[in-house]
């Protein structure tokens, strides 16, 4: 089977979310580091236009949003289920709350605080990226807002452990684990392990200290003009295929754009591989990186005719 490649950087919550999910699942995969501001020029003839950040990439396959990664590594690598039997609705659902709920609080907490000292392409970018004005001042006067709704959500999280489990769902740690890892982490890791409301979460904070403890699996760092040919000398998987009772009433190959609904809103065209409940994926061609298929989750994406 071909590497799994990362593009990623550092600082960012959601690829910390993938990089753990490698570690549980004790995977060995190739790291690309990408800039945390657009342009990006390597990543863009893979993904047709998704900017955001990771994007996981097993040969000519990409797959655009944590969501349909962590599916993709539970497809490929079974042991150490993210979605175990029994409980892949529960954690799915509750990591989707993690990333609409949680993770724009935490966002509000961590920049509130150091928002001011972040150059302005940064800013700029962001404003871009979320269609709202990246406002230093504005934001350090909801922080106290925004720590109580994190406390809010988190004292959800925290109540799940209060029967002394060792993770959200019981003995083993499982997507809901890694998702709310991501928020956690960033308030962690950008102010402090005691950096409220975490101060008031003792329970979650044991948690976080073992959920680093599984690590980043085994990585080694690749060019992004040496992931583009691998793409290019490799050929997709075979696509799942189109539902034919999908509510849409889109074909196979039919040509359509798929946006992300919440920020970073940009479509990415293509022939219409895959749709289903969870997943679309469309083909596309492209000059530097070849015949490729793009994979993303549908919950949170729109798929139209284009
Ligand atoms: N729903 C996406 C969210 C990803 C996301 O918003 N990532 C942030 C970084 S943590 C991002 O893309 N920021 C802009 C950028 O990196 O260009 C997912 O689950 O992967």
């Amino acid at each position: 089977m071909a590497d799994i490649i990362l593009h990623h950087y550092p600082t960012s919550p959601y690829a910390e979310k993938v990089r753990l999910a490698f570690g549980i699942k004790g995977l060995t995969w190739k790291s690309v580091i990408i800039p945390n501001i657009m342009p990006k020029p390597d990543l863009m003839p893979l993904t047709g236009g998704y900017r955001k950040t990771p994007v996981m990439q097993i040969g000519a396959d990409i797959f655009c949003d944590t969501q349909i990664i962590m599916r993709e590594l539970d497809r490929r690598f079974a042991p150490m289920p993210l979605m175990p039997a029994g409980l892949a609705g529960i954690a799915e659902a509750l990591s989707f709350w993690a990333d609409r709920t949680l993770f724009w609080a935490a966002v509000g907490v961590v920049m509130g605080q150091i928002a001011d000292q972040l150059p302005d392409a940064f800013k700029k970018d962001r404003s871009a990226f979320s269609g709202r004005d990246f406002d230093a001042a504005a934001l350090k006067k909801t922080t106290p807002f925004a720590r109580d709704q994190l406390y809010a959500s988190l004292s959800h999280a925290e109540a799940m452990l209060a029967d002394k489990r060792p993770y959200l769902l019981g003995e083993q740690p499982t997507l809901a684990d890694v998702a709310v890892y991501n928020p956690v982490w960033f308030v962690r890791q950008r102010l402090s392990p005691a950096a409220p409301p975490m101060d008031r979460l003792p329970l979650l904070g044991e948690w976080a200290t073992r959920m680093t403890r599984f690590g980043h699996g085994v990585n080694s760092e690749l060019s992004g003009p040496d992931a583009l040919e691998i793409a290019r000398a490799a050929s997709p998987d075979t696509p799942a295929g189109v539902d034919a009772n999908d509510p849409s009433g889109l074909k196979a190959g039919a040509s359509v754009a798929v946006t992300p609904d919440d920020t970073g809103k940009i479509p990415v065209k293509g022939q219409l591989a895959t749709l289903n409940a969870h997943e679309i994926a469309v083909r596309r061609t492209d000059e530097k990186a070849g015949e490729l298929v793009v994979h993303f989750p549908r919950a949170g994406y729109v798929v139209t005719a284009a």
